[in-house]
C-alpha cells in the first residue's frame, strides 16, 4: 500500500510521474513520529530491523548505525565516515516484522540519521519543511521495492553490447594509444566491447570538441574500432569552457542558457577547462539545447556516453578564488603557529565544492528563479535527462549507452550510473558489492564500479578478484586515474590467461545476466538482491553482507581479501557449487545448508546454483555480438525443467517483456 503526504511547498523533482492522491497526515505515531517543526520525522527501529536502501553510499547493505546526507558531492574519498557521495537516493526500507518503504522527495539536502545519534531511532531531517513523503507498506522488502519502482517508472535500458567488457583509463591521450589498447585486447583474445575516452580526447577540455592534434583521424578511429566490434565511449563534462569563439559557449551566452549569479551575470566557476559556465540543465530550453549538442558525436558514429562532474563539481568560483588570494596575502610574513597554519591550509582546501558557492547562483526552473542549493540534487539527473531526451529526438527508438556520475531518483529512467572514484583498496571491492543491491532498490540497475579501483595503485591480485565480482555487474568496466599504476589486464606482464578466463566467463553468462537484467527492468524487480530479501526468516542470511543473489538462479560469494585462498560461504539452503577455472566448468558439487569454506584461486569463480533453478550458459565469445544465444547449455539443480530466457535485438528501446521470453529446455 502506498500513501503520499505533502509537507509545505515542495519543489517538483519529477522522480514520481503518476502520483497517488495526497492524504492528510494524521500523525500515526505507530508508524512515524514527527518533530515539532515539520522539518523531518523519526521512526522507531526495532532490535531486529534492517534498514535497506539509500543507493549510492558507503558502508554495508544494512545502513543502520551511521548518518548519511543526500547531497550530490564530487568526493573521491569513499571512507567509512563519508556521508555523501555523488547520488541523492532518498529511499530506504525498514525491514523486520513489518516492511516499510520511505521515500523523501525533495531536491534539497536530506539527512538520514539511521540509528547514529540514537540506535533505536531513524531520524530524517531537512533544512526546510518542503517535501513529499511516500510510505509503502508491503509483506516483504522485495514487494516494497517493486511498489516503489512502479511509482518511479521503468529503469533505463542500455543496448545489449553495453553488457560486454569495457576498458577505460584517464590518459588514453592519442588515437594511436586507443588503437594500441584494442590491439592488445584482440592479440591476447581478451573479450572487449568498449573503449572509453576520458577528457583527453577533447580540445582544451571543451565539451563537443575533438583535439585534432592528438586525434586527427577520430572518425576513422571510430570506424576501425566498429569493424572490430568495439564501441568508443567518450566522456561529457557538466561545465562549458569560457572561450571566445567556442560555439557552445557563444550560443549559451547569446541565448541565456547558463546559470546566473546574484547580479544576473553568467556564473563563472573553475573545473577542468579552467573558467566555465554551467548550462542551466533545469531549464527546459537550455536542456534541450545542451542535449542536442551530443549530436556532434552521434554524427561521428558514437553510440555511448558517460556524463561526469555533474554534481555539479566546482573547483573554485571566480569570486571565492579572488577572496582567498586576498586572505592569503594576510598570512605573508606572519609567524604561522598551529592555529594560523591550519587556517592558512584550510583557506585553499576549502575552495572546492564550497557550500557558499552553491548558494551563489540561480536556475530558471519551471518559470521560477531558484537558488541552486534548493535544487542541487537535480543537476546530474537533468543533465543526463537532457542527453536522453535528445537521443529520443535524434535517434528515435534506439538504445544509446548513457551513464552519469551524479544522480537523483528519477534519473534511473534516463541512464545508469557508475559508482564514482573509488580506490584500489580491498575494502572498496566489498563496498561496491554492497552498493549494488542498494542501488537496484532505488531503480539504478545499470551500474558498476571502476574495476581495480580508480585512485591509488592496483595490484594484480586485486584486479583479478575485482574482475571476478565485476563480471556479475551490469556495467563491467576497468577504469583508473591518470598517474596511477596501469591496470589493464595486460599491464602486469605477459600472462593474461587468467584475465581472459574471468572476462570470458562473463560472455558465457551473458544470456543469463542479460535476461535477468531485462526482467528486472521490465518488471520493476531486483537484479542483485541481498540474501535477506529471499530468506528473511534466517538471521544469518539476513546479516550476510558479502554475498548476493544475482537474478533468480544464482548466488555469488566473491573473495574480498588479499592473500585469501578462499572464503567462508553461507548457504541458507542446499545449493550446487559450480566452480569455473576461467571459462571451464571444473566442478559441480551439492553443498548442504550451512557454512562452508570454499577455496577459490585467483583464476577461479564459484557460483552457487539454487535448488530447482537452472542456469543457461553460452559458448562465449570475444564480443557480445559473437555470443550465440541459441546454443546454450543448461546447468540444473533439482526439479528445474526450464529457464525463461529473454532475448531481443538489443537495440530497440521500445521492448516489452511479453512475446520475448522463451523457455530453454536442456
Ligand atoms: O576530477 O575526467 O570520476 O572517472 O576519469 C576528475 C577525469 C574528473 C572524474 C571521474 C573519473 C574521470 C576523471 N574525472
Amino acid at each position: 500500500m502506498i500513501r503520499r503526504y505533502v509537507f509545505g511547498n515542495p519543489i517538483e523533482t519529477e522522480a514520481v510521474l503518476r502520483k497517488p492522491k495526497a492524504e492528510q497526515w494524521e500523525g500515526d505515531e505507530q508508524v512515524l513520529a514527527f518533530g515539532a517543526n515539520q522539518t523531518g520525522f523519526t521512526c522507531k527501529l526495532e532490535q531486529e530491523d534492517i534498514v535497506y536502501g539509500l543507493g549510492e553510499n558507503v558502508r554495508g547493505i544494512n545502513k543502520r548505525g551511521w548518518i548519511y546526507v543526500s547531497h550530490c558531492s564530487d568526493n573521491p574519498n569513499h571512507q567509512e565516515d563519508t556521508r555523501s557521495l555523488y547520488g541523492a537516493h532518498n529511499f530506504l526500507i525498514v525491514s523486520g516484522k513489518r516492511n516499510l518503504g520511505i521515500f523523501v522527495d525533495t531536491p534539497e539536502q536530506v539527512i538520514f540519521d539511521v540509528g547514529y545519534t540514537r540506535p533505536e531511532l531513524l531520524s530524517v531531517s531537512m533544512d526546510s519543511g518542503n517535501y513529499e513523503l511516500y510510505l509503502i507498506e508491503e509483506a516483504s522488502a522485495e514487494a516494497v521495492v517493486q511498489e516503489f519502482r512502479r511509482l518511479i517508472g521503468q529503469s533505463y535500458l542500455p543496448p545489449k553490447w553495453a553488457f560486454g567488457y569495457g576498458q577505460s583509463r584517464w590518459s588514453y591521450r592519442t588515437s594511436e594509444e586507443v588503437r594500441q589498447v584494442a590491439r592488445r585486447f584482440r592479440e591476447n583474445h581478451l573479450p572487449l566491447d568498449m573503449i572509453y575516452l576520458d577528457i583527453d580526447y577533447m580540445e582544451r577540455y571543451k565539451d563537443f570538441t575533438i583535439d585534432r592534434e592528438r586525434f586527427p583521424d577520430f572518425e576513422l578511429l571510430v570506424e576501425e574500432l566498429k569493424e572490430q566490434k568495439i564501441h568508443l565511449v567518450p566522456i561529457i563534462d557538466g561545465g562549458v569552457k569560457v572561450e571566445a569563439g567556442y560555439d557552445v559557449y557563444e550560443e549559451g551566452v547569446k541565448n541565456g542558457y547558463f546559470c546566473k549569479d546574484e547580479d544576473g551575470e553568467n556564473f563563472t566557476l573553475g573545473v577542468w577547462p579552467g573558467k566555465c559556465h554551467y548550462p542551466d540543465m533545469l531549464n527546459d530550453e537550455a536542456r534541450l539545447w545542451f542535449g542536442r549538442k551530443y549530436r556532434f558525436l552521434l554524427d561521428k558514429g558514437i553510440d555511448g556516453f558517460w556524463n561526469d562532474m555533474n554534481e555539479p563539481a566546482i573547483f573554485y568560483s571566480e569570486k571565492h578564488l579572488k577572496k582567498v588570494f586576498e586572505q592569503l596575502e594576510e598570512y605573508r610574513g606572519q609567524n604561522l603557529d598551529i592555529c594560523s597554519f591550519f587556517e592558512f591550509c584550510g583557506l585553499v582546501q576549502g575552495i572546492s565544492n564550497n557550500e557558499e558557492d552553491y548558494r551563489s547562483f540561480y536556475h530558471n526552473y519551471r518559470g521560477e528563479r531558484i537558488r541552486h542549493d534548493r535544487v542541487h540534487n537535480l543537476f546530474g539527473y537533468y543533465m543526463t535527462r537532457s542527453a536522453s531526451e535528445a537521443f529520443e529526438e535524434l535517434e528515435p527508438g534506439r538504445r544509446i549507452l548513457l551513464f552519469s556520475r551524479a544522480s537523483y531518483i528519477g534519473m534511473h529512467r534516463y541512464g545508469g550510473i557508475w559508482m564514482g572514484d573509488n580506490k584500489s583498496w580491498w575494502s572498496h571491492l566489498k563496498m561496491n558489492l554492497q552498493m549494488l543491491p542498494s542501488l537496484n532498490m532505488c531503480g539504478f540497475l545499470y551500474t558498476g564500479a571502476d574495476l581495480g579501483g580508480f585512485g591509488s595503485d592496483a595490484t594484480r591480485d586485486l584486479v583479478l578478484r575485482w574482475t571476478a565480482l565485476g563480471i556479475f555487474m551490469p556495467l563491467l568496466r576497468n577504469h583508473s586515474a591518470d598517474g596511477t599504476r596501469r591496470q589493464e589486464p595486460y599491464a602486469f606482464g605477459e600472462a593474461t590467461e587468467d584475465f581472459r578466463g574471468l572476462i570470458g566467463l562473463r560472455y558465457r553468462l551473458l544470456p543469463y545476466l542479460y535476461s535477468e537484467f531485462m526482467k528486472a527492468a521490465l518488471k520493476n524487480g531486483m537484479y542483485a538482491r541481498p540474501l535477506g530479501f529471499v530468506w528473511p526468516e534466517d538471521p544469518v542470511a539476513r546479516h550476510t553482507e558479502d554475498q548476493l543473489l544475482i537474478g533468480e538462479s544464482i548466488m555469488i560469494a566473491p573473495v574480498c581479501e588479499q592473500n585469501a585462498i578462499g572464503r567462508s560461504v553461507y548457504l541458507p539452503e542446499e545449493m550446487k557449487l559450480l566452480r569455473f577455472r576461467g571459462t571451464e566448468l571444473t566442478e559441480e558439487r551439492v553443498l548442504m545448508r550451512g557454512l562452508h569454506f570454499i577455496e577459490t584461486a585467483l583464476d577461479e569463480v564459484t557460483i552457487y546454483l539454487r535448488k530447482d533453478h537452472a542456469l543457461p550458459l553460452a559458448a562465449g565469445g570475444e564480443t557480445v555480438e559473437a555470443v550465440d544465444w541459441r546454443k546454450l547449455a543448461l546447468l540444473r539443480f533439482g526439479e528445474a525443467a526450464a529457464y525463461e530466457l529473454y532475448d531481443d535485438d538489443g537495440m530497440d528501446s521500445g521492448v516489452k517483456l511479453e512475446g520475448h521470453l522463451f523457455p530453454v529446455q536442456s
